[in-house]
């Protein structure tokens, strides 16, 4: 394995670090106890170490990097082992040559032994010393480092091994679960901005940050790892024949290496594939991934899929949300196994995956100061990033940010294929045709939660239910939206209505009970006509009917649709002097920006030239106010919230159990919004009709956002979208804004 440093983390713990010392130094001395001095000396090519090599390095860092230079008298065990077990140090100094380390027939590996032994012991000795936590956390280093070179020793000695015309075994394997899954789908990623690399809980190395935000568009990743089968079908299709799937590099690579199928394949005599493992020839199984295939090779397979390789903010951005099992070295068969579940599947363990991203430094990454900081920057140049460890990595070894690294052309490591896609815009607040089509309704609610994160629309939490809860929100004391939106547009009535002027036609999105309109009407200096538009057509009825017993001389025009989309207007008898869009609640915030912009640009177009839209936006402030609002004491935003699963148990056959799943309300501070999730409390499956969704303890599902405003970005947005600012009404605590916009000529 590519091997990168340590970013000065949270110190770990003493009694943690010498526990581990001792487990994972044995773990190494049992890796290669199934090999003879000769496996463990044997060099098999430039770019893999012999067995008996690898278990010195990883001492030789401990003795170099702490012992010698902390450790009060520490003997060095052979001052000539620091020129033969130096890997790339420059700073340490000259090194043996890396392709000449099978020629290391001296020191014997019992040398080695003694060699691990000595250092064993002054290890757990200076340990004891409590060593300050910078030197913690360069042991916990020499730890991760040596887990890397578990990894490197299975590695390296399988292509060793498969060199023997014999085709010995490593070892045998335990066996694999016999349960299959071959179906493969692909998980949807709204894409948005996301941030990506180690959040500083806990050990990473440094290139796996500082963790940044990136942009992602829309993309699609596969659930499952390319399978042998599938392979097979690119391989008989004539892929590796065909020079329009692969990049010129590698089309060139392949011709030269004669490339017909992946590293440790072979096809025999009766037409079979076989493939070498660590426990000796064997069948190439349809249903496992995929490995040993080079980055060129996947390219090459992803463009003939019509797919492409994930980059590695996509793939980490979907590894996030999952639990980091699957099938590790710890499985002890040290070969990728077949998936046994559907839905998204085997991101971590059996095959590392290679992404289409160049092996680079984040924004304002660093390396550590003196030798260790060769161990990675100086690496980031020609290689490609793979992600999610393999049936060859230490289970506690790997996590979403985890970037390993190699060139393009290497096979030799557990190396496989997730694809990825392009994939329209689906958006999360406002996607989907109208809320009352079970099978739109179905459509957006299996869409949903087969994305990763899983999510649902905001918009199907209005059934008659959720209309009664949401009345009742905008009724309790946290929810301060409602009452005080509610208090400005009373408290300057007659100065909307001097800015409006007289004969206006008044267009209400998302009308509901039409009582905030009212208060404008009473100011109104002789209006033409009100249209409202909304989804509930009942509601919508009921609310026409008693504004025009109220006001005779209006024309009211209802319109039953989903106003998210473009909706076509009744044209009023008389004719107004200027068209103004009311849009209040601030349900603009329930819009993610792209489309917030979007239908503010639709509302543009609907009141053309000289028309304005008086608009209700909720404030930025202080959010734990604004948590507060969100997640109440009587509980009622979170019965708002789980009525969802409701309405979907009893509209799409579901079988949501509500008291499984926990309510959250959070302010994400960077995209400047409240969040709603829904957390599932436990490891559980939940039906649809007749689809399956696994739901991992603490995995939630996005139910909504609101985003929150600060007066000059919401301008900003009008600005892009057609409006200019005429002014803005707020109350005396700045939480609420209502703020008047006209179309800029
Ligand atoms: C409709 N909309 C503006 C409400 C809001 O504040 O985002 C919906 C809501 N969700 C939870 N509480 C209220």
């Amino acid at each position: 394995m590519s091997k990168s440093q340590a970013s000065g983390l949270k110190a770990p713990n003493p009694a943690d670090i010498a526990r581990r010392f001792s487990e994972i130094r044995e773990q190494s001395r049992k890796l290669a106890a199934p090999l003879s001095p000769e496996d463990q000396c044997i060099q098999s090519m430039p770019d893999a170490s012999p067995s008996k090599w690898h278990l010195a390095h990883t001492t030789w860092f401990f003795e170099t990097f702490i012992l010698t230079a902390f450790a009060d008298g520490y003997a060095v065990f052979d001052p000539g082992y620091n020129y033969l077990f130096n890997s790339y140090y420059e700073q340490i100094g000259a090194r043996h040559a890396r392709p000449e380390r099978g020629m290391l027939t001296r020191p014997p590996l019992d040398d080695i032994h003694a060699f691990r032994d000595h250092v064993d012991t002054a290890m757990k000795a200076f340990l004891e010393t409590g060593p300050a936590d910078d030197i913690l956390n360069l042991i916990e280093l020499g730890l991760q480092h040596e887990q890397q070179h578990q990894e490197l020793l299975l590695t390296d000695i399988k292509h060793a091994l498969s060199m023997n015309p014999l085709f010995p075994a490593y070892h045998r394997p335990r066996p694999m679960d016999a349960t299959r899954n071959r179906e493969h789908g692909w998980v949807d990623h709204p894409g948005g901005l996301v941030e990506i690399g180690h959040d500083g809980d806990g050990f990473a190395f440094d290139c796996e940050g500082p963790r940044h935000k990136v942009w992602l568009e829309p993309f699609r990743l596969a659930t499952h790892p390319v399978s042998n089968g599938e392979y097979i079908r690119f391989i008989e299709d004539g892929g590796y024949q065909t020079a329009e799937h692969w990049l010129s590099d590698g089309w060139t690579m392949c011709q030269e290496q004669g490339w017909e199928a992946p590293f440790y394949w072979r096809k025999d005599d009766d037409g079979a594939w076989r493939i070498f493992t660590l426990s000796g020839l064997r069948p190439v199984d349809p249903d496992s991934p995929v490995c040993h295939v080079s980055y060129y090779e996947a390219d090459a397979f992803a463009r003939w899929a019509g797919a492409r390789l994930p980059r590695e903010a996509e793939w980490e951005a979907i590894a996030a949300s999952q639990p980091i099992s699957g099938h590790f070295a710890g499985n002890d068969i040290f070969h990728p196994t077949p998936a046994t579940t559907g839905g998204l599947a085997q991101m971590f363990g059996d095959v590392w995956e290679w992404t289409g991203s160049a092996y680079a430094s984040y924004p304002g990454y660093q390396p550590a100061e003196g030798a260790v900081g060769e161990y990675n920057g100086k690496f980031m140049s020609g290689q490609m990033v793979l992600r999610g460890g393999s049936c060859v990595t230490p289970e506690n070894h790997i996590r979403a940010s985890y970037r390993n690294f190699f060139h393009p052309w290497a096979r030799w490591q557990f190396s496989g294929i997730r694809l990825a896609k392009d994939a329209p815009a689906s958006r999360v607040g406002t996607d989907g045709s109208d809320g009352n089509d079970e099978d739109a309704f179905r459509a957006d609610v299996v869409r949903g939660l087969s994305a990763v994160p899983k999510r649902l629309p905001p918009k199907y939490f209005y059934d008659a239910e959720g209309a009664r809860l949401f009345t009742q929100i905008c009724e309790l004391d946290e929810y301060y939206p409602t009452r005080t939106e509610t208090g400005i547009l009373r408290n300057n009535a007659a100065d909307i209505a001097e800015h409006l002027g007289p004969d206006v036609m008044l267009i209400e999105y998302g009308s509901g009970a039409l009582d905030k309109v009212r208060i404008l009407l009473d100011a109104l200096n002789d209006p033409v006509s009100l249209c409202a538009i909304d989804i509930s057509a009942e509601q919508l009825l009921d609310a026409s009917d008693e504004v025009r017993a109220v006001y005779p001389d209006l024309e009211v025009m209802a319109v039953e649709a989903d106003f998210t989309h473009a909706v076509p207007l009744p044209l009023p008898k008389r004719k107004p002097a200027s068209k103004v869009a009311f849009f209040p609640g601030s349900t603009i915030g329930n819009f993610d920006p792209v489309d917030a912009e979007a239908f503010l640009s639709g509302i543009r177009e609907t009141v053309g030239d000289g028309g304005m839209l008086l608009i209700g936006v909720d404030l930025k402030k202080d959010p734990a106010r604004l948590v507060d609002a969100y997640d109440d004491a009587k509980g009622v935003t979170e019965a708002f919230n789980k009525n969802l699963l409701t309405r979907i148990n009893r509209e799409l056959d579901g079988d949501f159990n509500p008291s499984l799943f926990r309510h959250i309300a959070r302010y994400n501070m960077l995209a400047g919004r409240i969040e709603m999730h829904l957390e599932s409390c436990t490891d559980q499956t939940v039906h649809i009709g007749a689809n399956a969704f696994h739901f991992a303890a603490g995995e939630t599902i996005h139910t909504e956002n609101s985003y929150k405003f600060a007066p000059a970005e919401f301008d900003e947005m009008a600005g892009r979208a057609g409006f200019g600012k005429v002014t803005m009404w707020t109350d005396a605590d700045n939480l609420f804004a209502v703020m008047l916009l006209r179309v800029m000529a």
